[in-house]
């Protein structure tokens, strides 16, 4: 027959019992709860009447001082996890489709442009889109009366009078020199820096234009930097780019922060040169303008033009990826319809 003993020396155990694992709390479960515990109450009707009052409290004692033990170490344990209906995953279920995106062409043709360049010693910098009239028309050697300082070219936010007072005027940058005269005010040659970014024109959108595009523009400023060091960088690229057989040839041109200017046109890569809808049947088409940076432009950010030359180029990303991917609309970039994305899934 069960005595009071009994009842504490079970308490002592299950005071005893250390719960550190999942394990051990199942086993005081199962040794003091439905064990122990259970057999004592199991004991209550063996006991002589006059003792039942103390020895049924007793045990009661015990059963909540389990339970609450058992409660504490469940909540910093936790509950184990419950089993699928059926204890397994099914596998040959269908799966729910997830669709990912695609790299935006125009991220595409950025990287790979920004690769190429890398490669030979080009580094990357970026510049505020809200510029001021000196990093993006004076320091460029932009004369106070150009086209480009007027309303119907540049979005102005701030615009002042004429003259000097031009210069306290603020606008969206139109191409992304502004960076270069940047990078050229707070850094000695040599500099050969890259610098990708979205531009803003005042332009009517159509198929062949829009008032926001993207531009790279290049730099390479140093101790006796040539013409020739321009073409065959240039002609470095358009290998990459456009495939290894391609060729280059320079047309004079016109920029006010490049003297001499040029216009670079590659071989036809679509008809080899033979004559096609993109190259109007002239075998060239043309990718980007460069020049020798104007030694006024070098002056305007403290490098000596005495000591110093450079070569710099612009090209519009748009226009790269319209060319190599055939695109025959600018306005298929923004339109973001996934039936044109997801074209370039692969490219
Ligand atoms: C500095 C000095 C000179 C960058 C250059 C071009 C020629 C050029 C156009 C191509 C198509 C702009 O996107 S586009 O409309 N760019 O033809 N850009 S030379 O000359 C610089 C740059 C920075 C300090």
């Amino acid at each position: 027959m069960a005595s009071l003993n009994d009842v504490q020396g079970v308490q002592k155990e299950a005071e005893d019992f250390v719960i550190e694992t999942r394990e051990q709390l199942e086993e005081f479960k199962r040794t003091f709860i439905k064990g122990k515990i259970g057999a004592l109450f199991q004991e209550i009707r063996n006991v002589a009447p006059e003792d039942k009052k103390t020895f049924g409290a007793a045990i009661n004692n015990l059963k909540n001082f389990a339970q609450d033990k058992l409660k504490k170490h469940q909540a910093s344990i936790g509950r184990p996890k419950k089993k699928s209906a059926q204890g397994v995953v099914d596998t040959t279920l269908p799966v729910v489709p997830h669709t990912l995106g695609t790299v935006h062409p125009l991220t595409l043709t950025r990287n790979r442009i920004v690769e190429i360049f890398e490669r030979i010693g080009f580094n990357v910098s970026e510049g505020p889109e809200v510029e001021d009239d000196w990093h993006n028309f004076s320091a460029l050697n932009f004369p106070h009366n150009h086209p480009a300082r007027e309303m119907q070219d540049t979005f102005f936010i701030e615009k002042q009078g004429q003259g000097e007072d031009k210069n306290d005027d603020i606008a969206l940058r139109t191409h992304t020199s502004s960076v270069q005269i940047r990078v050229m005010e707070n850094q000695e040659p040599p500099i050969r820096t890259l610098s990708p970014g979205r531009v803003f024109r005042n332009e009517a959108i159509s198929a062949r234009a829009h008032c926001v595009f993207h531009q790279v523009e290049g730099l390479y400023v140093d101790e006796n930097v040539s013409f020739a060091d321009m073409k065959q960088t240039l002609y470095h690229f358009s290998k990459e780019m456009f495939g290894k057989n391609t060729k280059i040839r320079l047309r004079p041109s016109y920029f006010p922060f490049t003297e001499p200017s040029a216009e670079v046109d590659v071989t036809c890569f679509i008809c080899g040169g033979k004559g096609c809808n993109i190259c109007k049947y002239s075998g060239w088409v043309e990718i980007m303008g460069c020049g020798m940076v104007d030694p006024n432009v070098l002056a305007n950010c403290n490098i000596d033009p005495e000591k110093y030359t450079g070569f710099a180029f612009g090209m519009g990303i748009e226009r790269i990826a319209m060319l190599k991917y055939q695109i025959n609309d600018l306005r298929l970039f923004t339109e973001n319809d996934v039936r044109f994305l997801r074209q370039f899934d692969k490219m």
